[in-house]
């Protein structure tokens, strides 16, 4: 069992609501990863770890080691082209795993334009963008009309053979040109995929840097296409996020209702859920089983996309996952694809909730197989609602972590960073850039990415409060945003309690927290647009790699977490990860920790230590504050009274609306 999952301190800080939970006798008879990580009782195998290990053919596997000849592969492979090859499987599988996401969003709003799910075109304004984007025409015509050939264009992006991507468009010109003269430009995204396999097959690219030519081009086809694509249109049919008030932790679960978690990634699943827990059936059914109603929790990214959404609360992220159900308290936990643990069929073997599979792609022993249709999507969803209800009556023992939950205010789309400076009339990128070029902030800080049970859980928290403090503004995705806003820094008042003075002033005065949450990790594609319009609005360079701007994926676990940080990379942003199997070849990691910058202006980078990591992030920034003639020491300018309440007047649309985020159903 888990002595700590962090530094003493941040226990007290958070009020630790997962050894809280580990602490009662019910969660000790559970076996979690942490024990699992205790029982393996061996280190990593240092050629895996080292991205040296090769097993593409049966020849192998083959345990390269850099530069001894007798230690190459059996086919000759030396260790720069084994390691990159690996790398760029690792990309090709992250951005597999967006885009078969994202193909699922597409072909849900096509089946939505069509009146074939319950759902409904929300965002009509974003509609007509994408639309424009596209070259549809608008103009007279019905919302099902354009999203219909919307979605059918975006869908023909997945198989299309040449030519480019739409959403490439969007990048800053001096970036379009880079990736142009280099070839990286993605023609089609499921292509982009499949050559990735195909070049790293046996004997075809043995040229590390050639390889990740096509690894840039793979992970631009996820960040400007799949993931981009999925974010807007997932927009378009469930809204755009607005700041809203709601609550994470494990507290969130009730003891007095049906828990119901959704764990997963694709938000049609989790949005049906939603619709059909509102259900007065269901409602009647629930009370008639003797609980007081429903109540919807997230788990993961899933749980991201609906907190962003609708304000339903996050129960947690990927290493709670197993900590949520061993509360005892949960019905169901329904599931779609990705970071589902196979534990969690295990730890809930003598409880009575059950692990509901939903999809024909992820099937699990032990677990429960209802199908979601999302043509058939509210009476799926109320099926799956009903087998959970059913189990209300049979719980036992259990336990919820009770005060230990934590306000946050989330909901950051990049349009909402753009009015919320900006104001609602003159919604623009300006004040951000003037606040940076003026020094109240110094630059943008993303963190992102995944958590694992090898590192302590405060890694996010030293992390961003080490930045916030020197007056970064941190912008926060996925399971590291869910971490940040567990450890109390996604409160408004977190601005006073750690962020610097510069910014903890403009906080205060936007009402805005210093840790902005920006959605789940598809969502980093808003990270792409948010640099590209501090670009657009001037002052801060041509394109994103003059920006004083850096990001990490610390507790990186996911594949689909390198295929973001290379995207990022590719796009001309700067990023530090805490490791990489990349070490166990000398020039493959020469080229992506230096000689990537020659090529697209920015590099990856490696440092364990979270606030060393954190400060080389500062350093990155200051450099680019060098850079654009701005780190001059200069005379802080308070905001005066005036000041202050021109950007009150405008500050936060939609914020102290839907009181405490209280589960709403
Ligand atoms: Ni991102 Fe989300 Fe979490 Fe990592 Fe998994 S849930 S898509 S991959 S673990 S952040
Ligand atoms: Fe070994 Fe070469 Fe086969 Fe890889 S491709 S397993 S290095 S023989």
């Amino acid at each position: 069992m888990v002595k700590s999952i962090g530094c003493d301190k941040c226990n007290e800080i958070t009020g630790a609501s997962t050894i809280d939970l580990l602490n009662q006798d019910l969660a000790k008879q559970v076996r979690t990863a942490y024990d699992r990580l205790e029982d393996r009782g061996m280190s990593a195998c240092l050629f895996g770890s080292g991205g040296t290990c090769c097993r593409i053919c049966n020849m192998g596997p083959c345990q390269i080691i850099d530069g001894v000849d007798t230690m190459l592969g059996i086919c000759g492979a030396t260790a720069d082209t084994v390691t990159a090859r690996n790398f760029a499987r690792i990309i090709a599988a992250g951005t597999a795993a967006h885009t078969d996401h994202a193909r699922e969003m597409v072909r849900g709003l096509i089946a939505t334009a069509k009146g074939e799910t319950p759902h409904e075109i929300k965002d009509v304004e974003k509609l007509h963008r994408m639309a424009e984007f596209f070259g549809i025409a608008t103009e007279g015509r019905d919302r099902n009309e354009i999203a219909l050939e919307l979605g059918e264009k975006a869908l023909a992006e997945f198989g299309q053979q040449d030519g480019t991507l739409t959403m490439l468009k969007r990048a800053p010109r001096k970036q379009q040109e880079i990736w142009k003269k280099l070839g990286v430009e993605p023609r089609g995204i499921d292509r982009e995929v499949v050559e990735m396999m195909h070049r790293t097959h046996m004997g075809v690219d043995q040229d590390y840097r050639n390889i990740m030519l096509q690894g840039v081009r793979c992970s631009l086809a996820d960040g400007w296409g799949a993931s981009m694509l999925s974010t807007e249109l997932t927009d378009i049919m469930f809204g755009t996020p607005v700041p809203k008030r709601a609550i994470v932790d494990l507290g969130c679960l009730k003891e007095d209702h049906v828990n119901i978690t959704v764990h997963g990634h694709e938000p049609l699943l989790a949005e049906s859920l939603c619709m059909a827990a509102e259900d007065e059936d269901m409602l009647e059914l629930a009370r008639k089983a003797g609980a007081r109603g429903i109540n919807l929790a997230g788990v993961c990214c899933t749980g991201n996309e609906i907190l962003m959404r609708r304000g339903i609360p996050v129960a947690g992220s990927f290493i709670q996952q197993e900590m949520v159900l061993a509360t005892g308290a949960v019905e169901a936990m329904v599931v779609d694809v990705q970071c589902v643990m196979q534990s969690v069929a295990q730890v809930v073997k003598e409880m009575h909730t059950d692990i509901i599979t939903t999809n024909y792609r992820a099937k699990m022993p032990d677990a429960v197989h209802i199908p979601f249709d999302e043509h058939d999507a509210l009476q799926s969803a109320k099926a799956i609602l009903r087998h959970a209800i059913g189990n209300f009556k049979k719980r036992g023992n259990h336990y919820i972590p009770r005060d230990k939950k934590f306000d946050v205010v989330v909901g950051f789309s990049h349009e909402t960073i753009n009015y919320m400076l900006g104001g609602r009339f003159r919604a623009s990128y300006r004040p951000l850039n003037d606040n940076i070029i003026n020094g109240r902030i110094r630059g943008v800080g993303a963190i992102v990415g995944c958590e694992h049970f090898k590192y302590a859980d405060d890694v996010h928290f030293k992390i961003a409060t080490e930045l916030i403090k020197n007056n970064v503004l941190v912008l926060a995705t996925g399971c590291a945003a869910s971490a940040l806003g567990r450890r109390g820094l996604m409160r408004p008042e977190a601005a006073a309690e750690y962020a610097g003075p510069g910014l903890a002033e403009v906080c205060e005065t936007v009402g805005m927290p210093p840790v902005l949450h920006v959605g789940s990790c598809v969502d980093n594609s808003r990270l792409l647009i948010a640099l590209t319009e501090m670009v657009n609005e001037g002052g801060l360079g041509e394109d994103i790699s003059e920006l004083p701007a850096c990001g990490t994926a610390p507790l990186y676990m996911s594949e689909k977490a390198v295929a973001i940080g290379q995207y990022f990379v590719s796009s001309g942003a700067h990023v530090i990860f805490q490791n990489l199997p990349v070490q166990g070849s000398k020039k493959f990691s020469e080229f992506l920790f230096k000689g990537m910058k020659d090529l697209y202006g920015a590099t990856w980078d490696v440092e364990e230590d979270p606030v060393k990591l954190a400060q080389k992030m500062i350093r990155a920034i200051d450099e680019k504050r060098e850079a654009l003639g701005i780190n001059k020491k200069q005379d802080r300018i308070l905001f005066d009274m005036a000041m202050r309440r021109q950007i009150e007047g405008q500050a936060l649309p939609g914020m102290g609306c839907g009181g405490a985020g209280e589960p709403h159903v």
